[in-house]
């Protein structure tokens, strides 16, 4: 039994390298030469604690292979980019292009499990595309499944294997395939449905905690105007038996969180009202900082210092994506040439591209900058800024996204 997985990235690795640890012979594909070498000399191209150890293992135990070709397998695994368009539509080009890789290889019988996080109907076109590719096959010839990922960046080698599954079918035969698959590796328990279903379900998790994070943040912008502190309103209102808030803090990114709610709104745009504003409301909030940010440059003058603490998207990793910090960081440096920005951000050795260009900002250790600084904001709670002790900033002033100094 051989499966092949489609796209060597954050999930797909890992799901790959547990599959061949397990014992089940597997071979990655990705378009990237620069992936494929490196996962076939036992590295990995991203930082996530504990995938190292476990490619080096499967790749030279020989269960773990990678190619930029599409492989001959008897299922296969598409965990391949879903982005979102200008429109906020799903851009569903990845997961075409890797059907139409797998359609030459299929003789009948093969699995076809869609990982990608994916808008309602994305696993059946997927099916239909590889039939469309292939009219010598049936459609019952060919098992086609959606299995969406929901493990946490930071923890996915852990949760990988511990996590309940849904697990879509677009057939019970194709479902059924599916569970015994993922049951080499996966201890968590098997949920079967239908994959409309399947897909649905991963939107509307994410979609959940975007809305609560949406409610954390208005309440922030609210307790600003009424002049209450945010977090102690918070911690007292979670006393509640039946209220369970969570935290402010900038905006919301990450690659999941912030795009998955879009996906459910283009699919139903007069009626997801709450999830599109919750989506705007998260959105806004690094303009909301940014207006924080430009009031203090306005007390201390336009060429005063500004520290910047953490560009991430969340605390105590190195992932820029979508990362509202970051925004902020690019917006100010174009609003306030005249300002002396000092980013600090632990987790990455240079500025992204982004940034590096600019005349007004450097990335700097923490105490450098909170010496120099006349305006001090916190963005990310990393380790390394919520144990700074309030006194330690001095007479700057300091705008703390993430209540950590209240
Ligand atoms: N955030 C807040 N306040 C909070 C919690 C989070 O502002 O109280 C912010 C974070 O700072 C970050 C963003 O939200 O910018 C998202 O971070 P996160 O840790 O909540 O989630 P992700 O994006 O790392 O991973 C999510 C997870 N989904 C859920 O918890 C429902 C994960 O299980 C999914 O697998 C992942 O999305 C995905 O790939 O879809």
């Amino acid at each position: 039994e051989t499966v092949g997985v489609i796209g060597l990235g954050y999930i797909g690795l890992p799901t790959a390298a547990v599959l061949a640890d397990a014992g089940v012979e597997t071979i990655g594909m990705d378009v990237s030469a620069h992936t494929v070498e490196a996962v076939n000399a036992g590295q990995v191209p991203f930082v996530e604690p504990g995938l190292r150890e476990v490619v080096e293992r499967a790749v030279s135990a020989g269960m773990l292979s990678a190619s930029v070709e599409t492989p001959a397998a008897d299922a296969y695994i598409v965990a391949v980019p879903t982005p979102f368009t200008e429109t906020h539509a799903a851009d569903l080009s990845y997961i075409e292009a890797a059907a139409r890789g797998i359609a030459p290889h299929l003789t009948g019988g093969e699995l076809v499990i869609l990982e990608s996080t994916s808008p309602p109907g994305a696993t059946e076109r997927m099916g239909a595309t590889i039939l469309a590719a292939r009219p010598d096959l049936a459609a019952a010839d060919v098992l086609v499944a959606h299995c969406p990922e929901r493990v946490l960046p930071g923890k996915i080698m852990v949760e990988m294997a511990e996590n309940d599954r849904i697990i879509g079918g677009t057939t019970p035969e194709a479902a059924a395939a599916a569970r015994d698959l993922y049951a080499r590796f996966c201890r968590g328990e098997m949920l079967l449905t239908d994959a409309r279903t399947a897909e649905m379900a991963k939107l509307v998790e994410n979609s959940f905690r975007d809305v609560n994070i949406a409610f954390a943040n208005e309440l922030s912008v609210i307790c600003a105007e009424v002049g209450v502190d945010v977090w102690e309103l918070i911690e007292l209102a979670n006393h509640h038996p039946r209220v369970n808030i969570l935290q402010p803090g900038p905006g919301v990114g990450g690659h999941c969180i912030a795009v998955d709610p879009w996906f459910i709104v283009d699919a139903a745009p007069e009626s997801a009202r709450l999830i599109r504003t919750a989506r705007q409301t998260n959105d806004g909030k690094p303009e909301w900082v940014l207006g924080r940010i430009e009031q203090a440059l306005e007390h201390h003058g336009a060429g005063a210092t500004v520290a910047l603490l953490g560009l991430a998207f969340k605390p105590n990793i190195d992932d820029l994506r979508e990362s509202p910090s970051l925004q902020i960081a690019e917006r100010l440096v174009e609003r306030a040439p005249e300002a002396t920005i000092r980013a600090v951000e632990p987790n990455i050795e240079e500025l992204p591209a982004s940034l590096a260009a600019a005349q007004n900002v450097t990335l700097t250790p923490v105490e450098e900058a909170l010496d120099a600084a006349d305006i001090v904001v916190l963005l990310v709670d990393h380790r390394q800024f919520t144990e700074i002790p309030a006194e330690r900033l001095g007479r700057a002033t300091v705008i703390d996204t993430r209540g950590v100094w209240r």
